[in-house]
């Protein structure tokens, strides 16, 4: 046949068309037609030691850069090891397109070698999950992945395609393959309704004390939402998954009394926010007195929960301006008062957290507070510097501690493992910037064998081991509410930075907070590198204090399900 290449070679096509910098994998035969076609279309391909990693770097590359991320896994345990991360990228909205293998057609269910139900397995945690098994009609089905999993109107998120290895193998002709495939890149917006925008400016006048809260959904829209609290006079919190967004200097920014901002407010205004157990469920027991407004691109972050009184339905950023230009007549006399007073708040108590933490006291075991990393890492990191946490009470101490204005972390997923895959992703992607990973020692673990990757792929990342030998934000529960019954939660006092030179990165140990400057500066001059820092487990963390680990009934935190309980007359025995 003319004109005609292999369903494997027109993948690789598609992939170069466009354009993802590199895909993330593991091979198997199941799927060596197209490792085979992307090497030789010179696609960088980043070959790791266990698929799940893949799939996080994928998702990390993908929220980081706002491109869609790849991963490339083989048939049978190749794809189910990827359960777990491609959960993940579900609940963190990462536009991830993942290609699984799959036995030939003439040996489905036959007992095949790595033959098992993938599709139907990932299918309830992804936006589709399907078998090509039509070779003229694979380039078509891709383009449709990738525009579903950057969202075009829906919640993005993780895509599986698999592709049967004959049908990787079949030629086909140039003719059935439409251009048009290969060359759209942006999913297309939607616009909001012009009257949905007048009601929520009338909302945000009548209020007094205005609270926007942003999510993964506003990460496009950072002037726009500037524009929106400069115009509005809201005070304004960011949420795990989209800190840095706004500075933590803008005068609408009130971080450090995130409590008293929910509590007081008469108007939330969500941003590209689900309202999911870090907001109370946007029940009146975490915002007693506001009303709602929800502005998402999709109904995904926008009618969870708590539906908003206006619910503005489009693109984010557009939806932010034309709300903003609503205002603009008005937006002088606003009353900042509110906006001030907790702002002013904020910087006074971000400025006393900034000076204890150097001089958080050591454990009774004499080992140093995990405190003392962060506050060694603030001499040391530049402004562009990307940070990822992970772990228990090392990511409640991060949340406070780790200033970075780009910040990736465990999630709403609570995944343990991220650490190393998205560092390593984020060095791969910016290699010009300061990436830092500090992980508990427990989470750490988890994918510890990545270090392997970010050696062989020269990924320039700093992985940072808080090693207090132990799971300890489960431990430390255990002892507190259980009645000091310590099972199953203590590790090994383990040397990670031993492990690491094992794997030929620059490693140190350091007992002393002392060192801790000297031995970061001299990670970022060699990285990869490993700072296993000593760490107490003598800690009380606020995740711990305000009772995320005991899992209430209601609500995740003991305040909000004791009001919850209040509000609802629940018996509190109960
Ligand atoms: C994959 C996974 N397994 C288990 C848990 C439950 N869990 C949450 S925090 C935690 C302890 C983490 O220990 P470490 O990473 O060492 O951090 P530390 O609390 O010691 O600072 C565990 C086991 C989880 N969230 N994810
Ligand atoms: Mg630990």
């Amino acid at each position: 046949m003319r004109g005609a290449v292999t369903v494997a070679e027109w993948i690789a096509r598609f992939l170069a068309a466009r354009g993802p910098a590199r895909v993330f994998g593991l091979q198997g035969g199941h799927i060596q037609p197209i490792w085979d076609r992307l090497a030789a279309t010179g696609i960088p391909i980043v070959d790791v030691r266990h698929e799940a990693a893949a799939v996080h770097m994928a998702a990390a590359h993908a929220l980081l850069t706002g491109e869609v991320g790849v991963a490339l896994v083989t048939s049978g345990p190749g794809v189910t090891n990827c359960v777990t991360s491609v959960a993940n990228a579900d609940l963190e909205r990462a536009p991830v397109l993942v290609i699984g293998g799959c036995p030939p057609a003439r040996q489905d269910h036959r007992g095949p070698l790595q033959g098992t139900p993938h599709a139907e397995i990932l299918r309830p945690i992804t936006r589709r999950s399907r078998t090509l098994r039509i070779a003229d009609q694979v380039v078509r089905e891709l383009h449709e992945a990738v525009t579903i999993a950057q969202g075009a109107g829906n919640l993005p998120g993780p895509v599986y395609v698999e592709i049967p290895t004959d049908v990787l193998r079949t030629v086909i002709a140039d003719a059935a393959v439409l251009p048009e495939f290969l060359l759209h890149r942006s999913p297309p917006r939607t616009l909001a309704d012009p009257a949905a925008i007048d009601a929520a400016a009338t909302c945000v006048r009548a209020a007094q004390r205005p609270l926007v809260i942003s999510g993964r959904g506003a990460a496009c829209a950072r002037d726009a939402l500037m524009a929106f609290l400069d115009a509005s006079g809201a005070a304004y919190l960011d949420t795990q998954e989209s800190r840095g967004l706004v500075p933590a200097e803008h005068a609408a920014y009130v971080g450090a009394v995130r409590a008293a901002a929910m509590r007081d407010a008469d108007l939330v205004v969500t941003v590209g926010r689900k309202l999911d157990y870090q907001l109370g469920y946007g029940s009146p027991a975490a915002f007693p007195g506001a009303r709602f407004v929800r502005i998402a691109a999709h109904a995904g972050e926008m009618g969870d929960n708590r539906p908003g009184e206006v619910a503005i339905l489009g693109d984010v950023a557009a939806a932010l301006t034309m709300l903003s230009q609503a205002l603009q007549g008005d937006a002088r006399d606003r009353d900042r008062t509110w906006q001030r007073a907790l702002h002013e708040k904020h910087v006074e108590r971000s400025a006393r957290f900034v000076r204890a933490l150097a001089g958080t006291p050591a454990g009774n075991d004499g080992r140093m507070h995990p405190n003392r990393i962060f506050a060694a890492l603030r001499d040391v990191l530049r402004d562009d510097a990307i940070g990822i946490a992970d772990g228990g009470d090392i990511l409640s101490f991060a949340r406070l501690g780790l200033s970075t204005s780009t910040y990736l972390d465990a999630g709403a997923f609570g995944c343990l493992g991220v650490g190393v895959p998205f560092a390593n992703a984020a060095a791969l992607a910016f290699p010009s910037r300061q990436v830092v990973a500090v992980c508990g020692d427990g989470a750490f673990g988890l994918h510890a064998m990545e270090i392997d990757t970010a050696a062989r792929h020269r990924c320039k990342a700093v992985f940072v081991v808080a090693n207090n030998a132990a799971w300890n934000i489960e431990r430390v529960d255990q002892e507190r509410n259980y009645a000091g019954r310590v099972t199953g939660t203590t590790l090994a006092d383990s040397d990670y930075a031993a492990m690491a030179r094992a794997f030929d990165l620059h490693a140190e140990r350091i007992t002393d907070p002392a060192s801790l400057q000297g031995a970061f500066e001299r990670a970022f001059a060699h990285a990869p590198a490993l700072v296993d820092v000593v760490v107490t487990r003598d800690t009380l963390s606020s995740d711990l204090e305000k009772g995320l680990s005991i899992v209430p009934d209601h609500q995740p935190l003991t305040a909000w399900d004791n009001a919850e309980r209040e509000r609802l007359h629940v018996d509190p025995a109960r």
